[in-house]
């Protein structure tokens, strides 16, 4: 059997789940080792470019305006003040730029800006990355012709949990937007968020709809819930940080040939946890002391402990490396 499956029963995966905790890191481990060197963490960089004042309900997100989170709101940033960031962010060593609106979706008045930071940020050398809500398929056309390499958009929990999470939005309308963006011919960035007072049924139920769309998302995000006062979501209890790695490890097994990131959450994670959750799968990272709105480890914090732990930040491909461009060269 093949180990790129679309095809997986949720009993599979909570089997996985389930699994001695040694036996399922040393399968994780084993296929991590088959698709990617194992010492290599992709290193991304995150700017929140519209901040706040977000209609949609989402219980975790303290951007959300019907939640007193004390956040100050910003407009769309200028494109010029996106490109200072972002060559911060390469001068730092990261090799994808990543940029986050607080929309529901984009307005057709708001994309000429939006691709405008994308052109630029790809003038950069950077490899880069919008999340700006649901798209239409014009929209995500515009953002693939202005080189935008990947689009985020989580499908943050199982079908069956959504509904207590977020009302304003259906489980089809991402799955909608993802397919608009596979179509465009942008990489997809699709993950979500644990420790939501979810059952481990519901993180095998999120796994599973990643692993059984029709291709694997490039990039697989999995963050631990970072709890913010004034959110329907500032009291959950505290998730064990064993079944935290296990779902790193479990997304590793269903999609390894993804990036699996170690998302948002990691300030709170001690370093064992973050050596535990790269030996379980995770290869990727967001750097740099801010994610959207809420604190990330210090950038020389995460070098030190790569280098304690002989990871090195994955450099970014060249084009002339890149298949897409072999394929261009071809006709
Ligand atoms: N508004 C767009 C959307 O929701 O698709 C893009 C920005 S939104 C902030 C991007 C993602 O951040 C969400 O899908 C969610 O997975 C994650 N997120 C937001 N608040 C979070 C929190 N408190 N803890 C962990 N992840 C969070
Ligand atoms: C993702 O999966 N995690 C990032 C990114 N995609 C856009 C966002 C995390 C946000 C955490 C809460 C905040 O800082 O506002
Ligand atoms: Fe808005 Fe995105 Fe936050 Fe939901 S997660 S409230 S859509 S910014």
């Amino acid at each position: 059997m093949s180990v790129i499956r679309n095809d997986w029963q949720r009993a599979e995966v909570e089997a996985l789940f389930a699994l001695p905790f040694n036996d399922l890191l040393f399968q994780a481990q084993t296929l991590h080792r088959q698709y990617f060197d194992p010492n290599e963490v992709q290193v991304s960089t995150l700017l929140s470019i519209k901040t706040g004042a977000c209609p949609e309900d989402c219980a975790y997100c303290p951007q959300s305006t019907r939640f007193e989170t004390g956040l100050s709101v910003e407009q769309l940033m200028e494109v010029d003040k996106v490109l200072t960031q972002a060559r911060a962010a390469r001068e730092s060593g990261a090799t994808r730029f990543c940029m986050g609106a607080a929309w529901r979706s984009p307005k057709d008045r708001d994309m000429e800006q939006v691709v405008a930071m994308v052109k630029g940020v790809v003038e950069l050398g950077l490899e880069s990355c919008m999340t700006l809500g649901m798209l239409t398929e014009s929209q995500a056309q515009q953002l693939a012709e202005a080189g935008l390499d990947y689009y985020n958009h989580n499908l943050d929990t199982s079908p069956e949990y959504y509904g207590d999470i977020i009302t304003t939005r259906t489980y089809k309308d991402r799955l909608d937007t993802l397919h608009h963006v596979r179509e465009s011919g942008m990489k997809v960035c699709s993950g979500g968020i644990v420790g939501m007072g979810e059952t481990v049924g519901d993180r095998a139920g999120l796994l599973q709809q990643l692993a059984n769309m029709p291709k694997h998302p490039e990039s697989v995000p999995i963050n631990m819930l970072v709890r913010v006062q004034g959110t329907p979501l500032a009291d959950t209890e505290d998730l064990d940080p064993i079944e935290f790695i296990r779902t790193i490890a479990v997304a590793r097994i269903m999609m390894p040939e993804s990036h699996v990131r170690l998302s948002a959450g990691r300030e709170e994670m001690s370093e064992e946890m973050h050596a535990l959750a790269y030996f379980a799968g995770a290869n990727s990272i967001f750097y740099g002391e801010k994610l959207l709105t809420t604190p990330n480890p210090r950038a020389n914090k995460d070098m030190d402990l790569f280098g304690r732990l002989g990871i090195n930040p994955e450099q970014r491909a060249m084009k002339h490396e890149d298949p897409r461009f072999y394929d261009a060269a071809a006709g």
